[in-house]
């Protein structure tokens, strides 16, 4: 069968929550729109159903059949450019973006355009924080869990913060950002991409017409190529220098500083980890790129503790202390994670695997030999991660969270952490990041009331 765009009906590929918001926005306008999924029953169902029962939904498969006679597919993060069917279509004539451009084309407030391997959300609520404390009224949404389109409203906020992941970009067109930033860049998603190239290229896309950039002086692969008139902030742990945030060192005291001016002492933040230094340097760097006052800035920094599952303490028991870091779902943001914490502790107690993600684990050796006293290994990657990792310290393979947290606390001594930062994907055994580190978390808590409890000791 040919497959031909024979009008202007816009499919939907892949339902869930960008789906959805797409169904919603589509209606909105009285535009057509159809629905299809690979998977039997995707989230969002129910809703779609219920608020359009008139909408045709394919699923089960993306067939020609059900792109046929498509002038528009609208592609949801989630799913590859390269399906069989959805590459058949764009050979056919038939455009393809994603929700990222659907929603710029109907907004004109100034956009902050946050990627980067980690820190992603950090950063971006963060950023949001600041936009509140020099009472702008701001829209924060993207990757972070907030569809795009679900920012829309009738009067439009003063700015938007997106944090945008390199799926939704490497369909993206038109962003043109006020400013945009790279974070950084580590390996991640090595099942989508055919080499960290192409995960990089898909990244830079952010930079598109983008009016200002912030760039990460320590990391060269956040640095785009931009045209002379494109103004350059940037952030790095390093002194700063001009148009740049970083830190000064005044005796035993760190300084959070812009150009040649301290702004405050690092031990002012509430976020833990040289990583969160990162993030919070960047922060300013996207903020002072837009015009915001430094003084509320420094004020929503002091009151900002962070993001659930992100390096989070969760408990204290018999002198060991417990970090859920379960959105550490690479193995850049385990490496940081373990760094940040290693220099307040004895040793690490590591909690680590699940879906691998075709991932290169070995950059992880070093940091494991230098600062890990055990590692507890699960999920779909235990075996790799056991094999990997046995030369350096002990490892021990276990079947479920509950289990690994008992077994990290008999491997455990005083002064020490354990700390669940999995450098994998959770959907091997769990329905998300959020849900592994709740059930760490629970595990935690339980274990926590039995000492309390005197039940044991
Ligand atoms: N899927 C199928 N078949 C389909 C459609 C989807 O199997 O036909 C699978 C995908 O492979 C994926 C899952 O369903 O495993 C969800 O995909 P989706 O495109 O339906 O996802 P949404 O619910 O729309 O959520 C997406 C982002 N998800 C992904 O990119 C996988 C969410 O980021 C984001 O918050 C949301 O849009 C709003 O913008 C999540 C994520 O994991 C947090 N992002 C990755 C990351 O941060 O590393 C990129
Ligand atoms: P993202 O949205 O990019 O996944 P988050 O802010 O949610 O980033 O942080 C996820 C995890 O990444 C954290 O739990 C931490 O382990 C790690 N991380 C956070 N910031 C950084 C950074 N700047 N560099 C390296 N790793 C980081």
């Amino acid at each position: 069968m040919q497959l031909i765009a024979t009008d202007n009906r816009k499919v939907i590929v892949g339902l869930g929550m960008t789906g959805l918001s797409c169904a919603r926005y589509f209606s909105k306008k009285n535009i057509t729109f159809s629905v299809v999924d690979s998977r039997k029953n995707p989230p969002g169902l129910s809703e779609l159903q219920e608020e359009f029962p008139e909408a045709p939904v394919f699923l089960g498969d993306i067939s020609d059949e059900s792109l046929e006679g498509a002038g528009e597919l609208v592609v949801s993060p989630g799913v590859a450019l390269e399906e069989p069917a959805i590459r058949k279509a764009v050979e056919n004539g038939v455009v393809v973006c994603g929700d990222i451009d659907l929603f710029r084309q109907e907004v004109s407030s100034p956009i902050i355009a946050i990627t980067g391997s980690n820190g992603k959300s950090t950063v971006t609520t963060l950023v949001g924080e600041m936009a509140k404390a020099c009472g702008k009224v701001v829209a924060v949404g993207g990757n972070i869990g907030i569809p795009a389109l679900d920012l829309l409203t009738e009067k439009e906020p003063d700015l938007y913060v997106l944090e945008l992941s390199s799926f939704q970009l490497e369909r993206t067109e038109k962003l043109s950002a006020e400013v945009a930033t790279v974070l950084n860049i580590s390996a991640d998603h090595m099942d989508r991409y055919p080499n960290l190239v192409a995960y990089h290229q898909a990244k830079h896309r952010i930079f598109r017409n983008c009016k200002k950039v912030v760039i990460n002086r320590g990391d060269t692969l956040t640095k785009p190529l931009i045209a002379d008139d494109v103004e350059v902030w940037s952030f790095g742990l390093g002194k700063p220098d001009f148009k740049a945030f970083g830190l000064i060192q005044e005796g035993d005291v760190d300084y959070l500083a812009y150009e040649f001016e301290k702004l405050m002492p690092v031990s002012e933040m509430k976020l833990v980890g040289g990583h969160n230094v990162e993030n919070v340097l960047a922060a300013l760097a996207l903020g002072k790129a837009i015009g915001f006052e430094m003084e509320p800035m420094l004020e929503a920094i002091k009151n900002f503790t962070g993001l659930p599952h992100r390096c989070q303490f969760v408990s204290k028991i018999n002198d060991v202390d417990f970090y859920n870091d379960s959105k550490g779902t690479n193995v850049g943001a385990a490496i940081a994670a373990i760094e940040g914490l290693s220099n307040h502790y004895g040793k690490i107690i590591l909690i680590a695997g699940g879906e691998g993600k075709g991932t290169d684990f070995s950059p992880l050796l070093p940091v494991i030999k230098k600062a890990c006293r055990a590692v507890i290994v699960l999920g779909e990657s235990a075996d790799e991660l056991e094999q990997l990792f046995a030369e350096e310290c002990s490892v021990i393979k276990v079947e479920s969270m509950k289990s690994a947290v008992t077994t990290s606390l008999q491997y455990a001594e005083c002064g020490d952490a354990i700390l669940l930062s999995p450098a994998c994907a959770s959907f091997d055994m769990f329905q998300s990041y959020q849900h592994r580190g709740d059930v760490f978390a629970n595990r935690v808590q339980d274990i926590a009331q039995q000492y309390a409890e005197g039940k044991v000791r």
